[in-house]
């Protein structure tokens, strides 16, 4: 999966009048345990996705990032690099040039560019497409500029983007899974300590799936119930007397809240920061059925998200209770909440049970048909490069991962447009 380097290179062509110097892929995550829990300095386990952004780009000789998007039509966005601030750029485009103010506010000079963009993940379905962008932009931006930058410090400015510029008010969990995840693993972040550690994580090795279930009831995080969460548990914590929810383990501490609300959200951070660990527990084990005790916990994370955190939607619900009935090991929503994606852990021979569960419970109350993918633990963001090989006399050409970028050639770009920010 993920999206054609071919069209990414061509739509750069069609918007650019000129050929890219490079392609840059940043994976979307699926989340296998851990909601709301990062912004609280506890622990998540994403993964990174097959599906994910392509960025082609090439460098500017001026001080402008002119940028072009696939799934965008309204025109490219063209963008001051100079004076650049928080509150200029609206819409899609504030995720990359958000992305080129903060590495500039890190120190880091940032070079004029063109940028054109194509995505296979479905924008609004929980599985991380802003922080792909940023990813994608913050990789394309500092190889032309030849620059390199340790990929925690990457997520952390690609966060600090999406955080001052754009305004949402989101964790360390997206970039991170997109920067720093390995292929056939799950990445346990302790989000307090900043420190990873890669758990080998293969469903598939013991006839087991995970099966994406975006319920098309899309969700916009920039709208107000994030933020509340956030500031309830921030809430939560200052009545505690404690610098965040990470440092309480034990819910009985919550029954000093008396606030039944605050109770409830604390009590979900803490019981799913317990249910990494578990996660984590199992998969290193060498236990028997690793998979039923993950689908447990699963399902007990996603009652917690509904009771407790409040975040769910219906056909979320329902998309897990149809997956469980059906035979699948569990199921829970992943993301912000409010809309997105169910990730269902599936074994192979339930699996078409649970789609056609799953799609018949949807088409009896009308609802949009939701989509059905496949989520397999990835490699994380890379440049995509060039490749020709003679094979049998013939010249094949195709895009395989590159180790290491090449410095930006000289750059022919940008000088159709004259769009404003947007
Ligand atoms: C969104 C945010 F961007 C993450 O930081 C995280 O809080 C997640 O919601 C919920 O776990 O994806």
């Amino acid at each position: 999966m993920s999206p054609e380097p071919g069209e990414v290179r061509e739509l750069f062509r069609s918007c650019f009048g000129g050929a890219a110097d490079g392609v840059w892929l940043a994976p979307g995550r699926a989340n296998l345990m851990g909601e709301h829990t990062d912004y609280n300095e506890g622990y998540v386990l994403p993964f990174a996705l097959g599906q994910g952004i392509v960025a082609a780009a090439a460098r500017r000789a001026d001080r402008r990032l002119v940028l072009c998007s696939a799934q965008e039509p309204g025109g490219p966005a063209d963008v001051a690099l100079d004076g650049l601030a928080p509150g200029q750029v609206t819409g899609w485009a504030a995720y990359p040039a958000g992305v080129a103010w903060a590495l500039a506010a890190a120190g880091y000079e940032v070079p004029g560019a063109c940028i054109a963009i194509d995505s296979d993940l479905p924008a609004g379905a929980g599985l991380s497409s802003s922080a792909a962008l940023e990813c994608a932009t913050a990789l394309a931006l500092t190889e032309l500029a030849g620059l390199a930058v340790d990929r925690r410090e990457l997520a952390a400015i690609a966060r600090r983007a999406e955080n001052h510029f754009v305004g949402v008010p989101s964790g360390i969990m997206d970039q991170s899974a997109s920067l720093l995840a390995r292929r056939g693993h799950a990445l346990l972040l302790d989000c307090r300590s900043l420190e990873t550690s890669q758990v080998p994580f293969d469903p598939g090795a013991s006839g087991a799936g995970l099966l994406l279930i975006n319920t098309r009831a899309g969700h916009e995080l920039t709208a107000g119930e994030y933020g509340r969460r956030r500031a309830e548990c921030e809430q939560a914590a200052r009545l505690l007397g404690v610098p965040s929810l990470r440092y309480l383990t034990d819910v009985a501490e919550l029954d000093r809240l008396t606030d039944p609300v605050l109770r409830r959200r604390a009590r979900h951070v803490i019981t799913d920061d317990q249910r990494v660990l578990d996660v984590v527990a199992l998969l290193r084990s060498a236990a028997g059925d690793v998979y039923a005790g993950i689908g447990w916990l699963l399902t007990q994370a996603h009652r917690s998200l509904r009771d407790d955190f409040e975040i769910s939607w219906p056909q979320a619900d329902m998309a897990v209770d149809e997956a469980l009935a059906a035979g699948a090991l569990g199921a829970r929503m992943i993301g912000g909440g409010f809309g997105g994606s169910v990730l269902a852990l599936v074994r192979a021979d339930a699996a078409d049970q649970v789609r056609a569960a799953v799609a018949n419970a949807f088409a009896r109350r009308s609802w949009t048909a939701p989509e059905f993918g496949e989520a397999a633990p990835s490699a994380s963001a890379r440049r995509l490069g060039l490749q020709c090989v003679l094979v049998a006399r013939r010249m094949q050409c195709g895009y395989v991962m590159r180790r290491h970028g090449s410095r930006a050639r000289s750059p022919n770009c940008g000088t159709r447009f004259t769009a404003s920010p947007r």
